[in-house]
């Protein structure tokens, strides 16, 4: 294996000097400016929760457009959990399979057509819960009832994001057909694993949604199964949390060693950690159900050490990525045990963002563990601690990489310079500074026993020893009300700025790998070996629960209103 000689030919592979075409650009733009949209819009209704916590309740001003908090949380969460994850990441994703592959889409139509389908999805989706009929939080957990129109508004955005999916497929085969016995460039063999993961999770939902919901909200059946209904639910809902993750590693690795000057410092592990997430992904889904009645506690167990493995390739992600770091940091002129940190470009917005989601990630994780341990999650299972454990993670690790993403990936695209780089770095500080009041006050209010997805400013039952901890929650949502804000200043004023020299704008960062690429193991470069891994592993997690609640399946539970007032 190691007897393959580096050739300068094969290295080219990582960065093949690709521009994507104008059209190309607009394409990935179209995205990219949804996506941004819904987090504005979204993000608007996280401080109104938080200030609601300590009293000031500003949702009487909204009235009557928005009717109650719990449509303003859906909102929240629909917005930004899976509207500006998905539309941003099938949008960069487009980005990486052509500038990683160096070509443009084998089928450009295809995507196209799975942009749009995506965007009507989006409106058929936006239409009930704007008008209050679909106030059923991001999880729509039957028996609380929705219009069928967000249930097939949900659909139809998946089935672009599927359609997108193949697009990605073909390209990615087209380019193996013209590159035999080459292995394939890093960002966009992990965008490709991500979109197979993605169809492979959503089966979940899609079950659920078609057989169930969709019938159910347009009155062809009475009542629903809810218990079949959440496993469903959480066959797509813990993968879920890794598509919107898989992007933000294919920067860590693959992009930001090279905009902080360094390499990536192990290919092979790259691959091995997208690999761990295609087989692990999925199959545990039930450490989000260790409190639900009907699934027995064998499979919690089973889906709890499962849930240990798929740890795993975030520390391998978490050692690789801080070792191009260092590498980086020392090549900069860093030395001793923390001096190369203080050398990495932190005056670089885009880097900093970065780095400040990884940081915040590696709490999220402990965390995360903290939720998979069955015994511990008794502790904190719906309590405040789950919102803060997600906003160190999609807030956070990923939602903030894809800010700082975007500080390139904006001017590179629009053909522009970032508008005054030292307020986006503000705006990455504020938003780290934030996150930290914010969730920290979360954690502790759930560990004190707090319940998620309440308005606790209107609760009877709060002790004072709550008090501190609702107040730092809404001085963190204040300070990520000015981050955000600032964050679409600056895009906005990106955009507006006049386009300058070819030269002058950045290009796609393209890390090299610190050993060549073509000296990768074979295995670590094939789709088949892994997919019939997940395949068996899936079938033996999950097959035979599933089976079981589906032959016991009883449509009973008839749909109630989140809202009566
Ligand atoms: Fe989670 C609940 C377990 C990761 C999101 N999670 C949630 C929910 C969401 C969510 C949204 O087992 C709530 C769902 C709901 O509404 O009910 N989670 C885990 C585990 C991990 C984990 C074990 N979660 C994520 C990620 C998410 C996410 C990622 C979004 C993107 N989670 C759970 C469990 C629950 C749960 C239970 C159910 C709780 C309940 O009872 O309801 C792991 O994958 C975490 C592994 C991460 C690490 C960190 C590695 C650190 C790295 C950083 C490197 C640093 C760098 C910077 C690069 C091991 C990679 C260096 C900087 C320098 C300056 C040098
Ligand atoms: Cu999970």
């Amino acid at each position: 294996m190691t007897s393959v000689e580096p050739t300068p030919d094969l290295q080219r592979n990582w960065d093949n000097g690709y521009d994507l075409t104008d059209e190309e650009k607009k394409f990935v733009g179209l995205h990219v400016w949804v996506a941004i949209a819904a987090l504005f819009i979204g993000s608007l209704f996280g401080p109104l929760q938080a200030f609601q916590y300590s009293g000031l309740d500003l949702y009487g001003l909204l009235d009557p457009v928005i009717k109650s908090y719990y449509q303003g949380l859906t909102l929240h969460g629909v917005l930004n959990a899976l509207v500006w994850t998905t539309f941003f990441i099938v949008g960069f994703t487009n980005l990486t399979t052509m500038k990683g592959l160096g070509r443009s889409l084998a089928y450009p139509v295809i995507n196209k057509v799975g942009f749009w389908v995506m965007v009507v999805g989006l409106v058929t989706t936006a239409i009930p819960i704007l008008t209050n009929s679909a106030t059923v939080l991001y999880t729509f957990y039957p028996p609380l009832e929705a219009s069928w129109a967000f249930y097939l508004g949900l659909t139809l955005v998946v089935v672009g994001s599927w359609i997108e999916g193949v697009g990605f497929y073909l390209t990615f085969a087209a380019w193996r057909k013209d590159n035999p016995g080459v292995r394939s460039p890093f960002i966009a063999l992990g965008g490709v694993i991500n979109a197979a993961m993605w169809q492979i999770a959503t089966l979940g939902v899609a079950v659920e949604i078609l057989t169930m919901l969709l019938p159910w909200s347009l009155g062809l059946i009475d009542g629903t199964d809810p218990a079949l209904a959440r496993t469903y639910f959480w066959f797509t809902g813990h993968p879920l949390v890794y598509f919107w993750l898989l992007p933000a590693y294919v920067s860590w690795y693959g992009m930001l060693p090279k905009q902080a000057g360094g390499k990536l410092f192990s290919d092979s592990m790259a691959r091995l950690a997208f690999w761990m997430f295609l087989i692990v992904s999925v199959p545990v889904g039930f450490h989000h159900q260790f409190v639900d009645p009907g699934v027995p506690e064998i499979w919690k167990w089973i889906h709890a050490i499962l849930t240990y493995s798929v740890f795993f390739p975030s520390m391998i992600t978490a050692f690789t990525v801080i070792a191009s770091l260092e590498y980086a940091g020392r090549a900069r002129g860093g030395t001793g045990l923390v001096g190369w940190i203080r050398a990495l470009p932190w005056g670089d917005a885009s880097v900093t963002s970065q780095l400040l989601a990884g940081i915040l990630f590696m709490f999220g994780g402990i965390g995360g563990l903290t939720n998979a341990s069955y015994n511990l999650n008794l502790v904190i299972h719906n309590t405040a601690w789950v919102p803060g454990h997600f906003h160190l993670t999609v807030a956070s690790a990923v939602s903030l990489s894809f800010i700082g993403i975007s500080y390139w990936m904006v001017p590179y695209l629009t053909g522009r310079q970032l508008w005054k780089p030292k307020v986006a770095l503000f705006q990455a500080w504020t938003w780290f500074v934030g996150m930290i009041i914010f969730s920290n006050a979360m954690h502790m209010l759930g560990l004190l026993g707090a319940p998620r997805r309440t308005a606790l400013g209107d609760a009877p039952y709060v002790p004072e020893s709550w008090d501190g901890h609702l107040l730092r929650t809404s001085i963190g949502g204040a300070i990520l009300l000015v981050a955000v804000i600032t964050y679409v200043v600056v895009i906005v004023q990106t955009v507006r700025s006049p386009k300058v020299d070819r030269e002058l704008v950045p290009t796609v960062p393209v890390a090299e790998s610190l050993r060549d690429p073509q000296l990768t193991p074979d295995w670590l470069d094939r789709f088949r070996p892994w997919l019939i891994a997940a395949g068996v592993l899936l079938a033996l997690s999950y097959g035979p629960q599933l089976v079981d609640q589906i032959f016991d399946m009883r449509l009973n539970a008839p749909g109630t209103d989140f809202t009566p007032w």
